[in-house]
């Protein structure tokens, strides 16, 4: 007995075991009976209790985006070149559309409900800010951003800078020369009476870059109002107020002005592009500058790719595309090589611009320049 038990044990076990394995599963008929390695099967197709497949919703990957509209406030060329290179990158089929600051302001406000872009890129912060006190904005902390300084970025990530740029004096040498006027290194020297009608800059209302050049005044003087009186008297020696930032450069290109009001990155553009007569100044009492942002678009329609268009331009690869088509901007990202042509801006006196403070004051100073400015008679 002693010895029989546990062979008596062993065998009784070994019949329930093997009845276990012959009853079919509940789901299965006999014929689909498993072989004995059917314990790794995924346990989905092996579950009795498991729902029928066809009633499951297709086990899909994340779909991959495949488009993206930017809205792209740069030069033209550098929209293009960063769009083309992005989508050589990630196969994601990418276009743009080129506004100036203003005007992109206008057209996010205008589409709020029902977003034509899903991410903007470039143009001064201020008009972020303003985007995103009017909710135009969503935040998205890109990982990469980490690697961009605190003061270049919001800190609840509605807008990151992708670049910094100094607002100069972008003079035409032959034609000062012609009006016997030195290159010009103070604001007060473009109140020169023989500069009248000889100086050009673009609208605030439209253009990032004018915008930051009235902000400028505001914080050198210290006050809007007497911001305003310069601006009054600048007034008379102002050819024209253009929709676009740069476009003052290219007259003083052509010889239709002396100087331009722009950002001194656009004036070595244009003299690196064929107006070697363009030269850059910096007014001694200081002046403005700018952090090129990018955002993600409230609503945006193609939400995940412009989340990698954010990752990609912070990256310090894509922020050395620009120098390909002389857009000499200074990177944000540390990594970035940083041109010989671009401004050194431990050599330029800057005011301390507050980019939150100009944002928040946009819209009522763009509204006082149309009534006090535009309108006002040489
Ligand atoms: O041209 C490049 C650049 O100067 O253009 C942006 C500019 O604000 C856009 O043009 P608007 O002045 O017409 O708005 C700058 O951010 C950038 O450096």
């Amino acid at each position: 007995m002693y010895r029989k038990t546990p062979f008596l044990f062993s065998a009784v076990t070994l019949v329930i075991l093997l009845a276990a394995c012959a009853v079919p599963s509940a789901t299965q008929p006999p014929a689909a009976q498993p072989p004995a390695e059917q314990p790794t099967t995924p346990p989905q197709e092996a579950a009795p209790t498991q729902a029928p497949q066809a009633e499951l919703p297709p086990a899909q990957a994340p779909e991959k985006p495949s488009t993206l509209t930017v809205l792209c406030t740069p030069q033209e060329d550098w929209c293009q070149a960063m769009t083309r290179a992005f989508e050589a990158e990630t196969g994601i089929k990418t276009s743009y559309v080129r506004l100036s600051s203003g005007e992109a302001l206008a057209r996010l406000r205008a589409g709020k409900d029902n977003p034509e872009f899903s991410v903007w890129w470039g143009g001064p912060a201020d008009t972020y800010v303003a985007a995103k006190a009017e909710g135009l904005l969503e935040p998205y902390i890109s990982p990469n951003a980490a690697a961009i300084p605190d003061s270049q970025k919001d800190p609840e990530g509605y807008w990151t800078g992708v670049y910094v740029g100094a607002l100069g004096f972008c003079s035409n040498r032959d034609v000062l020369a012609k009006l016997g006027v030195e290159k010009p290194d103070s604001w007060d020297d473009l109140l020169d009476e023989r500069l009248k009608g000889q100086v050009a800059m673009a609208h605030p209302a439209s253009s990032g870059t004018a915008y930051t050049a009235v902000w400028t005044q505001v914080v050198r003087l210290g006050s809007v109002d007497a911001a305003f009186d310069y601006l009054k008297k600048l007034h008379n020696n102002i050819l024209q107020y253009t929709k676009s930032g740069a476009a003052p450069g290219q007259m003083a290109a052509r010889g239709e002005i002396a100087v331009a009001i722009i950002f001194s990155h656009d004036c070595v553009k244009f003299a690196d592009e064929g107006a070697p007569m363009l030269e850059v100044s910096f007014p001694k009492e200081g002046t403005g500058y700018e952090i090129g942002g990018v955002a993600l678009i409230k609503g945006a329609p193609e939400p995940e790719a412009a989340k990698m268009w954010i990752d990609w331009v912070l990256t310090a690869k894509a922020q050395e595309i620009g120098a390909t088509v002389k857009s000499y901007q200074l990177p944000t990202n540390p990594e970035a090589k940083v041109s010989e042509r671009s401004v050194k801006l431990s050599e330029v006196k800057l005011v301390d611009y507050d980019f939150i403070e100009a944002g928040k004051s946009r819209k009522a100073i763009t509204q006082r320049f149309e009534d006090e400015i535009t309108v006002a008679p040489k």
